[in-house]
């Protein structure tokens, strides 16, 4: 297995790429899209009314020139770039809720896959999701009173038109408000009718460009956020998943704290133990957490309901060789809260990892 670290836009430095390298990484995943990329939140859920943000399709980053420096710049730092993560909101937003722009979304995501390619990066982690990630709080609740993100049964309201996936994707019809329309609901076979047609339509350009899609589960993991229906909530439909378009591009962007956080049958260990064993698994995301929906917190990697240890034997059993990267992790009380969470987080999973692997 390889040890990696996600970093958000604003984090793509040559200073954070030799951060990684020198806490063990070998690969960078890149988190592109968002307030992330505005140099400001780094652990929350956004401002509550504006979510992450504007989503800017525009962005350089999105070019086939983009990607290439990009992935010129960490490998400079003797990196891989392993994924990208997300495509922007404004890039898919009607093809998430079937409307009017959709074919011409659609080719443009087609774009940008078959640019990834060119560009010699090999995987995107996506979520096909209408609300996102939403309404989580940051509280000091980790241990020693580390600030972390968690959810707690929040009042949903419904989403304003203007917004897809926590960002505003028409600033013109965004009205947070909410009082100029909002998103009405529909029903879960819709969503995966939607969620059909989007992987047969790119699963072959995915094939041709040799770029996996990594499908990360809805977090938090609800039936329904804001009205609207979600994807994956239980651990079983990302078997529904693979099996709705067998290909080898498609995959999974294996969340481990989301599918902790599931309220469904599933015993977690189990859920790593069967997909790993699909070969499907892109790369994970290694995080911890205590409780499940509608109340969970986010806890350091080794301080949580699941045994993180016994997460990377199954992991291993298993032969499963692609990357982990922490994910998010509570901040700590320091000069540079995200680095040392971060650092906190790559050493311990490096230590294990080393041991694990001389079984
Ligand atoms: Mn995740």
């Amino acid at each position: 297995m390889k040890l990696g670290l996600g970093l958000y836009g604003n984090l793509l430095t040559t200073d954070n790429f030799r951060f990684a390298k020198q806490a063990g990484a070998t690969h960078i995943v890149a988190h592109i899209v968002g307030n992330f990329n505005k140099g400001r939140a780094t652990t929350t859920s956004g401002d509550s009314a504006h979510g992450f943000g504007v989503s800017d399709p525009e962005e350089h980053i999105w070019t086939y020139e983009g990607m290439r420096e990009l992935r010129a710049a960490i490998n400079a730092e003797g990196l891989e770039l392993e994924a990208i993560e997300n495509f922007e909101p404004a890039h898919w937003s009607d093809v998430l809720l079937d409307g009017p722009r959709r074919e011409e979304q659609m080719a443009l995501c087609k774009r940008i896959v078959r640019d990834m390619g060119r560009a010699g990066i090999r995987t995107i982690g996506y979520n096909f999701s209408i609300a996102n990630v939403w309404g989580r709080e940051t509280q000091p609740v980790a241990r020693g009173g580390a600030l972390s993100v968690g959810y707690h049964d929040p009042v949903q309201p419904p989403i304003p038109v203007g917004m897809v996936w926590n960002m505003v994707v028409d600033q013109k019809r965004f009205d947070p408000t909410g009082q100029s329309g909002t998103i009405a609901p529909f029903s879960h076979e819709e969503l995966w009718r939607r969620f059909e047609r989007f992987l047969r339509e790119m699963l072959p350009v995915a094939e041709e460009a040799n770029v996996r899609l990594a499908l990360h589960p809805d977090d938090p993991p609800l039936p329904t956020l804001r009205g609207t229906p979600r994807l994956i909530y239980n651990a079983d439909y990302y078997q529904r998943m693979l099996d709705l378009v067998p290909s080898p591009m498609n995959t999974l962007e294996f969340c481990i704290g989301t599918l902790a956080e599931m309220n469904d049958s599933n015993n977690i260990y189990d859920v790593i133990d069967r997909y790993s064993k699909t070969g499907k698994i892109a790369y994970v995301h290694f995080r911890n957490v205590a409780g499940k929906v509608p109340y969970y917190d986010e806890m350091f990697v080794d301080d949580g309901d699941v045994d993180m240890t016994r997460a990377i034997e199954i992991l291993h059993a298993n032969k499963y060789d692609g990357v982990l990267i922490p994910d998010h992790t509570p901040a700590m009380s320091c000069a540079a809260p995200w680095h040392a969470g971060m650092a906190y987080a790559l050493g311990w999973m490096r230590g294990v990892l080393g041991v694990v692997s001389r079984r």
